[in-house]
């Protein structure tokens, strides 16, 4: 693994170029879910290889239900994480509960890792402040919709993280689009300058609604963007949830030793539609998604553990169902929870409301009164 080269200027003056982008993509396991060799420890105990697979079968199944839950009105506009299980899961199982995560609005396998409740999670999309009050994991930050805000956030924790003394890291994900933004490209540089324990992860699914990574940037890899925040800059196969538990870890790792933060780029596909406000079907072709599929890291892990003899038909049957009830008593609960006031929507963004939208909480016919989020 490479890390940040030291520059020696020869006698003409120049410096020589060095590129701390690993060369090469990170993988343990093929497609077809053969190994590429031995797995790395601790990850290759068949227990952790186990855990990753119901991680990643539970973060589907909650798509699943979220997007019968919008389809059928019970729901807000949602984004699913089909295809891209590994990165979200096979992160979060890098990180320790002591750590910070910050999420884009792709990453309920690793939310759901992490502790969040599918609860939590259904009251969130479906619009309730109180999806974000997680009993869990109680300093990761919430799901962040606007595009690339969460990594000036993601570098503020770990400023104070590292202020702490502690060996705690702060972990953000966004997809290729998000390293598009000038808050990404200043998170970065900051994060780089200052030496702070945050790693960027890059889920790299191809496509920024229906812009594709093409059309997004004319850089090479979206790991190399690293090079000019003076970081490493890593590529790891992102459907291969062992290589980017693997690779998170190791970046982790580094930061915990003082070594500063690195960008990861994990190579993966969004198989579903963008969100359910999207018709993927207008902007790419069927050959391309179904070509995917053949990669998708379910079947991959899967196939591994079953070929190791640690997994079979009988053993999936009893996770698939044990799944489909907690997800389903989740949704239960979440349509059972009595909404709040719409005012509720004003409570948590400022410690004293601006006057504008103190009338704006009156017009509710809510108390604006005492300046700390009445609702
Ligand atoms: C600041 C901002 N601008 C625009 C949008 C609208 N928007 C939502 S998702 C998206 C594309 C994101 O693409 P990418 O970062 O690749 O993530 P992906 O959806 O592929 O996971 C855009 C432009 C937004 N949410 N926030």
């Amino acid at each position: 693994m490479s890390h940040a080269p030291s520059q020696q200027a020869s006698p003409d003056g120049t410096v020589p170029h060095t590129d701390p982008v690993q060369p090469e993509i990170r993988r343990f396991l093929h497609p077809d879910g053969t190994a590429t060799g031995p797995l790395p420890e601790p990850l290759a105990d068949p227990d952790r290889l186990v855990g990753l697979y119901r991680g990643m079968v539970l973060a589907r199944a909650f798509d699943e239900k979220a997007i019968s839950l919008q389809r059928t009105g019970r729901l807000g506009t949602y984004a699913s994480s089909l295809g891209q299980e590994a990165v979200s899961v096979g992160t979060a199982a890098a990180m320790d509960d002591a750590d910070v995560f910050a999420p884009s609005f792709r990453e309920h396998g690793a939310q759901l890792w992490r502790g969040v409740t599918p609860e939590e999670l259904f009251l969130y999309w479906g619009g309730d402040e109180r999806g974000s009050a997680f009993e869990g994991p109680k300093r990761d930050f919430p799901v962040c919709v606007p595009v690339a805000t969460h990594f000036p956030h993601a570098v503020g924790a770990a400023l104070a993280l590292k202020l702490d003394g502690g060996a705690s890291v702060a972990v953000a994900i966004g997809g290729d689009g998000s390293t598009s933004k000038g808050d990404f490209y200043e998170a970065l540089n900051l994060a780089g300058a200052w030496r702070l324990p945050a790693i960027f992860v890059i889920s790299n699914n191809q496509w920024a609604i229906s812009v594709p990574r093409q059309a997004q940037t004319a850089s090479r890899t979206l790991a190399q963007k690293a090079l000019a925040a003076g970081i490493p800059g890593w590529q790891v196969d992102g459907n291969d949830a062992v290589a980017v538990a693997s690779c998170v870890g190791d970046a982790i790792a580094r930061a915990r030793e003082g070594a500063g933060p690195t960008l990861i780029e994990a190579l993966t596909y969004r198989l579903g539609d963008h969100t359910t406000a999207d018709d993927a079907r207008r902007y790419r072709s069927d050959e391309e998604v179904s070509g995917h599929w053949k990669e998708e890291p379910l079947t991959r892990l899967r196939t591994y553990l079953a070929n190791e003899g640690h997994w079979d038909k009988d053993r999936e049957e009893a996770l698939i169902r044990e799944v489909r009830q907690r997800i389903d008593e989740a949704a239960e609960h979440y349509l059972a929870t009595p909404p709040q006031l719409p005012e509720a929507m004003f409570a948590h963004l400022f410690a004293t409301l601006p006057a504008p939208l103190e009338d704006q909480v009156r017009s509710l016919g809510g108390d604006a009164g005492n300046g700390e989020g009445s609702p």
